[in-house]
């Protein structure tokens, strides 16, 4: 595919300036200045219209909204690395392909893994909250413990770019590295992290102090952690999410999380977010983030670029670099 004129390219949300700017200077681009996300209707408007679409994991591209596009929709360029707000396969069956934004916010993602996996054993959230609300009596010799990260186990589902960062960071934090994966990492990563490979999930979550999420959401992984699988963890153990909230049963993890079946949660993703379950906020023992994993104005304008790189390659008639492939599914 290689086109003549400028393509018509829809951008769903509010980029940063830089990002629109060079867009602009581009393509032809309908923007989101006010930064309200689209309405179906709006959205089905604009895959009638557009060459390209630019969505964000708040827009749902499912097979309606694909199927109602026009014969000029030919590409979609998500503006990040999750895909699971996309119907892949009704846009591969239409022709459409479809390309996100990896790699350049997996540090960013893996720091606020690991401010969570610090936040909740430390009771972080908790101590601000009792600072802000003026009940704090002052220093006491057991007041407000948590438990010690160093010489933990951390088990991290999902070995990918995001899951090795988080490794790397963890072992400076004195956490002992476990995961499980799809596919076993190669000998030099497993040496570098000293990590031990669990080929099955239920005996790792078993034996973990920390369990992080850092697999995307595909049917594959939907409820992965389940309430059988939180049943198998220890009483003293702790969740993290910074992947999607879908791979956690989340009405099964508030469960848990109450019955202190286990002993906390930190998640910057929830399974209907922006909803959040109301059970979830009255929890202590959960660290509730606004989906902010790869929120640095350093991560979203390299996030733009690679958007703007993709659609260049594309409409050159090149396969672009971030191409999603059956195989991520
Ligand atoms: C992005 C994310 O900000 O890239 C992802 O998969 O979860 C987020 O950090 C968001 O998806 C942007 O669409």
């Amino acid at each position: 595919m290689s086109y003549n004129k400028k393509p018509n390219v829809t951008v769903t949300r509010k980029l940063p300036d830089i990002v629109e700017t060079r867009m602009m200077e581009l393509f032809n681009c309908k923007l989101n200045l006010d930064d309200k996300a689209m309405s179906r209707e709006e959205l089905i408007k604009a895959v009638q219209t557009c060459d390209v679409l630019v969505p964000t994991v708040t827009d749902k591209i499912d097979k309606e909204i694909i199927d109602a596009a026009g014969d000029n929709l030919k590409f979609i360029a998500s503006f990040g690395t999750g895909v699971d707000h996309i119907d892949f396969h009704a846009a591969r069956k239409k022709g459409i392909m479809v390309s996100n934004t990896p790699d350049v916010l997996t540090e960013d993602t893996a720091d606020m893994t690991m401010a969570l996996i610090l936040s909740v054993p430390r009771r972080l959230a908790e101590g601000e909250r009792l600072v802000r609300t003026g009940e704090w009596q002052g220093w006491s010799p057991t007041g407000m413990l948590g438990h010690r990260i160093w010489g933990k186990r951390l088990g991290i589902i999902g070995m990918g770019r995001i899951g090795t960062a988080v490794a790397r960071r963890a072992k400076g934090f004195g956490l002992s590295i476990h995961y499980h994966n799809r596919n076993r990492a190669v000998e030099e990563t497993e040496k570098e992290l000293e990590a031990t490979y669990w080929s099955s999930l239920d005996q790792m979550i078993a034996h973990m102090d920390i369990v992080s999420i850092n697999c995307p959401h595909t049917p594959a992984t939907y409820h992965l952690l389940n309430s059988r699988r939180l049943s198998l963890m220890k009483n003293h153990a702790y969740v993290v999410n910074t992947s999607r909230g879908e791979v956690v049963d989340e009405q099964a993890l508030v469960k848990a999380l109450a019955n202190k079946d286990i002993a906390g949660a930190g998640l910057d993703v929830f399974e209907n977010e922006p909803k959040i379950n109301p059970k979830l906020l009255k929890l202590e023992n959960a660290v509730l983030l606004p989906h902010l994993g790869s929120a640095t104005i350093e991560g979203r304008v390299a996030m733009g670029e690679k958007v703007i790189i993709n659609i260049r390659t594309f409409i050159d008639g090149h396969n672009p670099p971030d191409r999603v492939i059956e195989t991520m599914f």
